[in-house]
């Protein structure tokens, strides 16, 4: 049975008391940036190469799988945790064959249980049947992320269900600072860490102020090249939803009073996080969380609920084609594995990712690129015969941050003819995406009508979409 499942934004993500800390920690924390204040906000190297993985895979696993359950109340005995034959090789194959670069495994839940032999509890795998309960599933995925080539994360529940200083706010802060430190110093590098805003009672009833800028500070010092993701960042926030669809527009810039803590709630909130700000200060793109399933956690009546290819390919126009990056979850199983009707479907998206992209008409052909002004410009490329174009891709180059704030597409057979719009939109950023009915064109015109600083040229790619 799935419990009643909310996820972000539920009841138990309110009652922070250091919002002004936490927000003041955001700014404290960023990496560090061109100095000059005129200058727009840009990607650290971390985030760049976190736009840069496109999809990552997230990994919720844990005593849930076994109970069925998508939250734990903390009370689960160690012992259900037994896989049969789990094979992190087999998620990081998987994982790369459906094209993504990056796993985020739940080392711990909201249940509060370990999946690694943390020193600070009992409540782990240690105390598992699962290899003699000499077993570390951290170890096993952090190598084979390793052996295959792929960046591995890790998210830490603060919210912790189990641990009985929960709520005793300056100890819990100790042993959650302690548990970072076991996972951040064990196992490699590690490219990010998740932390949830969820956030509720613990044992006896209490709930927990966080310390915010000493989690923050203390990721920053143990492994200085991970982004951490929050709804408040620090590095990447979250999307606002759990649907797959980041927000259109999607600034990847941020005002950061907008959201001054992970868990903060209420609609300008979520605002924020979808849309981010044209003028915000900070970089802090949006990442599109979201399950292959209808849970976080494997269940086997979910089995036949598995999102289609076409469901997925959905998704990946409205997170990767909307200047986010789309963290998919695909749970193992309780055996241990990814599930042989996820797998196949990963490898179907990738196929169908890489089919759709396959023939970019626009590869090779002169671009003119001239300014309209200083908010404006226009880019036109010849495909040198009359082609269906109904995929258009569209790329700022972010190095240099996120500039177009509106654009329109238009396409002509022959350039005398009459020009008509193929499709329009507001910001670009990475990536855009725009689908529409194939259209016959030769030429093609791009018109960044507005924009919040010079616009410097695109990066254009059309596709048949067929
Ligand atoms: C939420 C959690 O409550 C869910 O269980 C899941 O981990 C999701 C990614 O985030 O806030």
């Amino acid at each position: 049975m799935i419990q009643g499942v909310t996820g972000r934004g539920s009841i138990s993500r309110r009652d922070f008391t250091l919002a002004a800390a936490c927000a003041l920690a955001g700014r404290l924390v960023q990496s560090p940036r061109s100095p000059e204040p005129s200058s727009r906000p840009r990607p650290s190297p971390s985030q760049l190469a976190w736009q840069r993985d496109e999809l990552a895979l997230f990994l919720h696993f844990g005593v849930n799988t076994f109970t069925d359950r998508e939250w734990g109340d903390g009370r689960e005995d160690p012992a259900v945790f037994d896989p049969t034959g789990l094979d992190p090789l087999q998620w990081a194959r998987a994982a790369k064959a459906g094209g993504a670069r990056a796993l985020i495994l739940t080392a711990k839940h909201h249940d509060g249980f370990c999946l690694w032999p943390s020193r600070l509890t009992q409540h782990s795998v240690a105390r598992s049947p699962w290899r003699g309960g000499a077993g570390d599933v951290v170890r096993e995925f952090s190598d084979a992320c390793k052996r295959e080539g792929l960046r591995a994360g890790l998210y830490l529940s603060p919210w912790d269900r189990n641990a009985p200083i929960y709520g005793d706010s300056p100890r819990y802060n100790d042993f959650y600072c302690d548990q970072l430190t076991e996972l951040l110093t064990r196992y490699g590098p590690i490219v990010e860490v998740w932390f949830d805003g969820a956030n509720g009672e613990g044992p006896n009833g209490r709930r927990q102020a966080y310390d915010w800028p000493r989690i923050f500070g203390l990721v920053r010092r143990l492994q200085p090249r991970a982004v951490m993701f929050s709804d408040a960042g620090p590095d990447v926030r979250w999307c606002g939803n759990e649907t797959g669809a980041a927000g259109d527009p999607n600034w990847s810039t941020v005002d950061p009073a907008a959201v001054p803590y992970p868990g903060a709630s209420g609609d300008a909130v979520i605002a924020a996080l979808q849309h981010g700000h044209p003028g915000g200060p900070v970089w802090r793109p949006a990442e599109t969380d979201t399950s292959i399933r209808p849970g976080w956690f494997y269940h086997p009546a979910e089995d036949d609920r598995v999102k289609s290819v076409d469901q997925l390919t959905d998704i990946w126009f409205t997170s990767v084609g909307r200047n986010s990056k789309l963290l998919l979850n695909v749970p193992p199983t309780r055996e241990g594995l990814l599930h042989a009707t996820d797998v196949a479907r990963l490898a179907a998206l990738q196929a169908r990712i890489t089919a759709l992209f396959a023939e970019d008409f626009a590869a090779g052909r002169r671009v003119h690129w001239h300014s309209t002004g200083p908010r404006g410009a226009v880019t036109e490329v010849d495909l040198g015969r009359t082609v269906p174009v109904g995929i258009a891709r569209l790329e700022e180059d972010i190095a240099h941050g996120q500039c177009v704030a509106r654009y329109a597409i238009h396409g002509t057979v022959d350039g005398g003819g009459t020009w008509r719009e193929l499709a329009g939109g507001s910001t670009i950023g990475y990536r855009k995406l725009d689908r529409f009915e194939p259209v016959p064109v030769r030429l093609v015109r791009v018109v960044v009508e507005d924009a919040v600083a010079t616009p410097r040229p695109l990066r254009i790619g059309l596709f048949s979409g067929a």
